[in-house]
């Protein structure tokens, strides 16, 4: 592997991310300096694709959430262009990166042959349009999967049982209750499936020109995978799908090679042919990576289009909520996380139709209502919710007799609607609350030892305030590219 010691002058690290709205890169010096960073916005740089946030919505199947796969491809290609004029390549020593989390790509039989011998003088675009059986990646948002998801518990012994193998009791956006759908929605499409990519195993894919591993981190995000043993679990492979073994490869360590760099990036971009590509992972295992997060005390929070909150763990010990994966950088260690659908999009149509679009408005309104808003209590769900499973709806309390120290006095009450100060501070506070409460129950540290937060509303100075109110707990946030 790479040693600092033995790297070249100039040595530089590239970073990317394949998110949900855009991809993303960053450069590192070997200082650990951000030299340089580049974004595609899927919507606004690639807009004949329409889609609304990076994603469509599906009118004729409720909950079912997916992106155009080659999309992804056309983003990265736009973005190596982008960086271009700012980095050497040629300086780059390793490649890596974060996928969203769940999503899944499907490889069409002969796609192998495809990737190992694209043309530098040609598009990724162009060589790999066809190379998929379906055009259409289910992603992490996608809720369409309830019954596969009931299949799959009932066939191992239950949802419990299925956490205690897996990681996590089935959810509808994990990759193997959507196997399982396109099995049997559409039974041609998953004949003609020579591979499945997760995101990130497909972009570190194109990079490395052959199949790339799913890293054990990603890959418990799957239901598929025996979080013990680290191998795929015989038992829910078979309650999924048959002949699925061969269609998903082998599993690599979060931290392990994939490969060197593809003749294709050597000669279309000038990267050197001893590049290395590492496994990519799951973006919120990354995150947890990036943060160096390494005393169990800690909590982290990740806001961006899903909300995260995660921590990590000597132990697994898998229940109905939340979810157990293996730390992506200790090998013997496993991070628990909880995931909530309803993040930055939520609280920007809170901004849109309380605060002037302004997050300055916003933010000052944060300011000026107090911890727990008078009892005005409430919770948003634009969309269909992960945890609690909730549908679409915005639902506001006002709790009577809030200033009474005791609890047995108090008396909840329904409204439609809050003034707009009031609804902002709802908003934050409600999801802030939820995270406590559901971390309390998974059994997080309580109160943290101190909160990190990352993701893009981390640079709101106001959400982190009410952060630390509500958690009881000195929050910390990261330098971020500006
Ligand atoms: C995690 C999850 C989301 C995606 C977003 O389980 O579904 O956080 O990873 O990119």
């Amino acid at each position: 592997m790479v040693g600092r010691s033995s790297l070249p002058d100039g040595a530089l690290f590239l970073g990317l991310d394949s998110s949900t709205q855009s991809v993303k890169a960053t450069v590192l010096s070997n200082e650990l300096i951000i030299v340089a960073s580049e974004t595609v916005n899927f919507d606004s740089e690639l807009p004949h694709y329409k889609t609304e946030g990076g994603v469509y919505r599906d009118p004729t199947d409720d909950g079912r959430i997916y992106s155009p796969t080659i999309m992804w491809v056309e983003a990265l290609e736009l973005l190596l262009e982008k960086l271009k004029p700012k980095i050497n390549f040629s300086k780059v020593v390793a490649v890596s990166g974060s996928g969203q989390q769940h999503g899944s790509v499907y490889w069409k039989k002969g796609s192998q042959a495809v990737l190992s011998s694209l043309d530098p003088g040609k598009s990724l675009v162009s060589q790999l349009k066809d190379a998929f059986s379906t055009m259409d990646s289910p992603i992490w948002m996608d809720s369409s999967t309830t019954k596969q998801c009931r299949e799959v518990e009932n066939a191992v012994g239950g949802a419990l049982e299925l956490s205690k193998l897996t990681g996590s009791r089935a959810y509808e956006r994990f990759t193997g209750p959507q196997i399982r759908k396109i099995y049997q929605t559409a039974p041609h499409i998953y004949e003609n499936t020579e591979r499945i990519s997760l995101v990130s195993s497909f972009m570190a894919s194109i990079l490395v020109g052959c199949y790339a591993s799913i890293d054990e981190t990603d890959g418990a995000g799957m239901n598929l995978m025996d979080i013990n043993k680290r191998t795929w679990s015989k038992a829910v492979l078979e309650a999924t799908a048959p002949d699925l073994e061969q269609k998903l490869g082998n599993l690599a360590p979060a931290c392990a090679a994939a490969g060197r760099i593809s003749s294709y990036f050597v000669e279309r971009h000038q990267f050197d042919k001893n590049c290395f590509v590492i496994q990519w992972s799951g973006d919120n295992p990354n995150s947890l990576a990036g943060l160096t997060l390494n005393t169990p005390g800690d909590l982290a929070i990740s806001l961006g289009t899903s909300d995260t909150v995660f921590g990590i763990t000597a132990e697994a010990k898998p229940s109905l909520e939340g979810h157990v994966f293996p730390n992506p950088v200790e090998p013997d260690g496993y991070m628990v996380m909880l995931c909530y659908k309803n993040g930055s999009l939520t609280r920007e149509d809170v901004r849109n139709q309380c605060a002037e679009k302004s997050w300055d408005i916003f933010n000052n309104y944060l300011e000026k209502t107090p911890p727990l808003n008078g009892g005005r209590l409430g919770f948003y769900y634009k969309d269909h919710e992960i945890l609690p499973p909730l549908p679409v709806g915005f639902h506001r309390y006002i709790v009577e007799n809030f200033s009474d120290a005791s609890s047995d006095n108090l008396k909840e009450c329904e409204v439609q609607e809050f003034d707009p100060e009031s609804e902002v501070r709802a908003i934050v506070e409600g999801q802030m609350l939820s995270m406590r409460g559901h971390a309390e129950r998974f059994g997080m540290p309580n109160p943290p030892k101190r909160i990190i937060a990352t993701g893009g509303a981390s640079s709101n100075e106001s959400i982190l305030k009410l952060i630390a109110q509500i958690f009881g707990c000195p929050v910390f946030t990261v330098e971020r590219p500006g």
